[in-house]
């Protein structure tokens, strides 16, 4: 077992050292921003229609971890924005805490068509404090709003948790 997490960590690193190179835009200042959350609530198309305007009904399940930036200028300044989307599978859980660290701020999404995925929350708030630290932004995110008839957590239910943590929804 700890042979599988120091490969998946030295494979993570390399990653991040690699997509780094690679991404070299000017700008004044860089954030660093993740998306976490249970698998299959949405996380790859939030970014995919966020980034390109796009959505993919028959999207595939991300494997560890894939990058995305986008500049924006924002006072004066050109802000770039590192988009870190993990996969959700508890089988990548080891790789992907090793990228929550200096997040500066996390997305954290559920289905709210899926109870399970609701309720799991508190785990991925907790994983990502005890990683990134106690100061990191966290915005909860109810997706699939448009499954309307299929909704399995209340407006009310949502507001509590949020407001549980004193964060936005
Ligand atoms: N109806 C509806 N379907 C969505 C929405 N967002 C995502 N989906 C669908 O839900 C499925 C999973 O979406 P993904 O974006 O791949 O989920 P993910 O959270 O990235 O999953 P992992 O990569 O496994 O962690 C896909 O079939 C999407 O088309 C939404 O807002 N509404
Ligand atoms: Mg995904």
């Amino acid at each position: 077992m700890q042979e599988i997490y120091e490969k998946e960590s030295k494979e993570s690193h390399e990653k991040q050292k690699e997509l780094r190179e690679k991404d070299k835009e000017p700008y004044d200042y860089v954030s660093k921003v993740i998306l976490v959350g249970e698998s299959s609530v949405g996380k790859t198309n939030i970014l995919s229609m966020y980034s390109k305007g796009e959505f993919n009904a028959s999207s595939k399940s991300t494997l560890g971890v894939e990058f995305t930036s986008k500049t924006l200028f924002v006072k004066d300044i050109n802000l770039k924005m590192q988009i870190w989307d993990t996969a959700g599978q508890e089988r990548f859980r080891a790789v992907t805490n090793s990228f929550y660290k200096n997040s500066s701020g996390a997305f954290v999404v559920f289905d709210l068509t899926r109870f399970s995925s609701f309720n799991a929350i508190d785990t991925w708030i907790k994983d990502l404090k005890e990683t990134a630290g106690e100061k990191i932004i966290i915005i909860l995110i109810g997706n699939k709003s448009d499954l309307e008839d299929h909704r399995a957590v209340t407006t009310e239910e949502a507001k509590m948790k949020a407001s549980s943590y004193s964060k936005l929804i």
